[in-house]
C-alpha cells in the first residue's frame, strides 16, 4: 500500500462522522492515499477496536487495509468532532414508525461539526435520505454559525454535497474503488471540490448534479432493486397457488433476451432496499403507488413463511425446527432489518413446545432478540439438520449450499432460496 496520494487532495484532513459499513471503509481508502484521516463516533469500543487496527464488523479483505493506515497513523478514531479542512458524515437514517425520515443523527453530526468551521470546509452528506435533507443539514449549520455563507469563493463560504454511498455489502472493498458515483453540490463549487476529494480514492466515473438529484438518485436505485424484488416474489406467492416451481419458472424466463427476474426470498432486509423506497413515498405519497405496492409485497413475504412452518409444526406435539440463516443475505454477518432474523423470532415466540435449533455460521453470538427464548439454540447446521423434524432455510450463505441431499430425506423442508432444489 502506498501512503502517497495518487491523485492530489484538496484536503489535507478529513473527517468522517460514523464508522460503520459505510464511514469506516471510506476513510480508509482515504487514508490509504495519504490523506490525514479523523474518524468520529459515538460508539466507545467501535474507537477503541478501530485505534487497535481492528474491523468491527465482518467485511471480506478489509482487515488488513484498515489495520496498515491505522498503523501508519493515518487514521486514528476518537469520539469527539475535531477541526478539519472537510467532513463526510456517513450516520444511519433510520425511519419513524410513520415512514418517515428520522434524521436526528445528521442533525447531531451538523451539531458537532458548526463551532469547528473555519471557513473554506467541505462537509459532504453520505448517508441517504430524502430530497432536501442536505439542504436542511446546510441550514442546522447556518443557524448556528450565521457568520458563514453558502455564497461561494468568500473567507467564510462553506461548501455542502451530497453523495451517496453505493457499495453493496460483501463486496465493499472492491466496490469503494469501483463504482461510478453520483455527486450533487449545493452550488457548482462544492460540487467541484467534492469531486476532487473522491477523486482520489474513487476509479469510477464522478457524476455531477444537485444535491437533490443525487439524493434522488440513491432511493431511486435501490427502489428499483425493490420493485424488481417484489415482482419476483409476487411470482412466488401466485406459483405456490398453482403448484409450480417459482425457480424453474424465473430460470426459463430469464432466458429471453430481454428478461432478467431477481430471485425470491422469505423477504427484502437491509438498511438500504427496505428502508430508502419509504422515503420517496413519504416525500410523494399520492404519486408513488407503484414503489408502495412493492414494499408491501416484500413486507408481507417473512408472514407467508411464519404460516408455512406453523402449519408444518401443527403435525407434531414438540416439534424440532432447525433454522439456517438469520443474516439479512447470504456471506454476511448483518442483521439489520433482517426478515429471516424476525421470522425465528417470530416462530420461538409462537411455537413455544418447539425446540428451535438456529444454524448461522458468520455470527458467533445470537442476538438477545432470540437469546431471551429457552426454547431456542444455536448450533451447527448438520447438527441442527440432523436433530430437527422440520429443516426451514432462511438464507443462501455458501455452506448451506454444499449441504448433502440425502440429509434431507426424512425431513420436511422448507427452502425459501431454493438452494436445495
Ligand atoms: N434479495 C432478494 N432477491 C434478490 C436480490 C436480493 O430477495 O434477487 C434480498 C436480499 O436477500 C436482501 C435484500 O434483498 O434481503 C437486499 O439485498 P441486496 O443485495 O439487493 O442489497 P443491499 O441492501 O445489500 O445493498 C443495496 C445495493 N443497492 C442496489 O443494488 C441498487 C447497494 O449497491 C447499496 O449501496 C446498498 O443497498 C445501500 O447501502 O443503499
Amino acid at each position: 500500500m502506498s501512503a502517497a496520494p495518487v491523485v492530489e487532495s484538496p484536503f489535507e484532513t478529513v473527517c468522517v462522522i460514523g464508522l460503520g459499513y459505510i464511514g469506516l471503509p471510506t476513510a480508509a481508502f482515504m487514508a490509504s492515499k495519504g490523506i490525514n484521516v479523523i474518524g468520529v463516533d459515538v460508539n466507545e469500543r467501535y474507537v477503541e477496536q478501530i485505534n487497535a487496527g481492528q474491523v468491527p464488523f465482518f467485511e471480506p479483505d478489509f482487515e488488513s487495509m484498515l489495520a496498515g493506515v491505522v498503523a501508519q497513523g493515518r487514521l486514528r478514531a476518537q469520539t469527539t468532532t475535531p477541526h478539519s479542512d472537510a467532513y463526510i458524515v456517513a450516520v444511519p437514517t433510520p425511519f419513524t414508525d410513520d415512514h418517515d425520515v428520522d434524521i436526528k443523527y445528521i442533525r447531531a453530526a451538523a451539531e458537532g461539526i458548526a463551532p469547528q468551521l473555519q471557513g473554506g470546509e467541505l462537509i459532504v452528506l453520505e448517508s441517504t435520505s430524502p430530497p432536501g435533507t442536505t439542504e436542511r443539514m446546510a441550514q442546522f449549520i447556518l443557524d448556528v454559525r450565521p457568520d458563514l455563507t453558502l455564497d461561494e469563493g468568500k473567507s467564510n463560504s462553506v461548501y455542502f454535497a451530497h453523495c451517496p454511498e453505493r457499495v453493496l455489502p460483501g463486496r465493499i472493498v472492491v466496490e469503494m474503488a469501483e463504482n461510478d458515483r453520483v455527486i450533487g453540490g449545493i452550488g457548482e463549487k462544492a460540487a467541484e471540490l467534492a469531486r476532487a476529494l473522491y477523486a482520489t480514492f474513487c476509479n469510477g466515473e464522478l457524476l455531477l448534479t444537485t444535491a437533490t438529484t443525487a439524493e434522488m438518485a440513491k432511493l431511486t436505485e435501490n427502489s428499483f432493486r425493490d420493485v424488481n424484488i417484489a415482482f419476483a416474489n409476487e411470482l412466488s406467492i401466485i406459483c405456490d397457488k398453482l403448484a409450480i416451481d417459482v425457480w424453474e419458472l424465473i430460470e426459463l424466463a430469464n432466458h429471453h433476451p430481454r428478461v432478467n427476474i431477481l430471485q425470491p426470498g422469505p423477504g427484502v432486509g437491509g438498511h438500504c432496499i427496505a428502508v430508502d423506497p419509504w422515503f420517496i413515498v413519504s416525500s410523494c405519497p399520492e404519486e408513488s403507488r407503484l414503489i408502495r405496492t412493492a414494499r408491501e409485497v416484500n413486507d408481507s413475504k417473512p408472514e407467508i413463511v411464519i404460516q408455512k412452518v406453523l402449519e408444518k409444526a401443527d403435525r407434531f406435539k414438540a416439534p424440532k425446527i432447525a433454522m439456517l440463516g438469520i443474516a439479512f443475505k447470504p456471506d454476511i454477518d448483518d442483521l439489520r432489518e433482517s426478515p429471516s432474523l424476525n421470522i425465528v423470532e417470530r416462530i420461538a415466540g409462537e411455537l413455544q413446545d418447539a425446540s428451535i435449533l438456529v444454524a448461522e455460521p458468520n455470527v458467533e453470538e445470537l442476538p438477545e432478540k432470540l437469546t431471551r427464548f429457552e426454547n431456542l439454540k444455536q448450533m451447527p447446521a448438520l447438527e441442527a439438520i440432523e436433530e430437527a423434524d422440520i429443516v426451514v432455510l432462511l438464507v443462501d450463505h455458501a455452506p448451506f449450499k454444499q449441504i448433502d441431499r440425502s440429509l434431507l430425506a426424512e425431513k420436511i423442508v422448507i427452502d425459501t432460496k431454493g438452494v436445495w432444489r
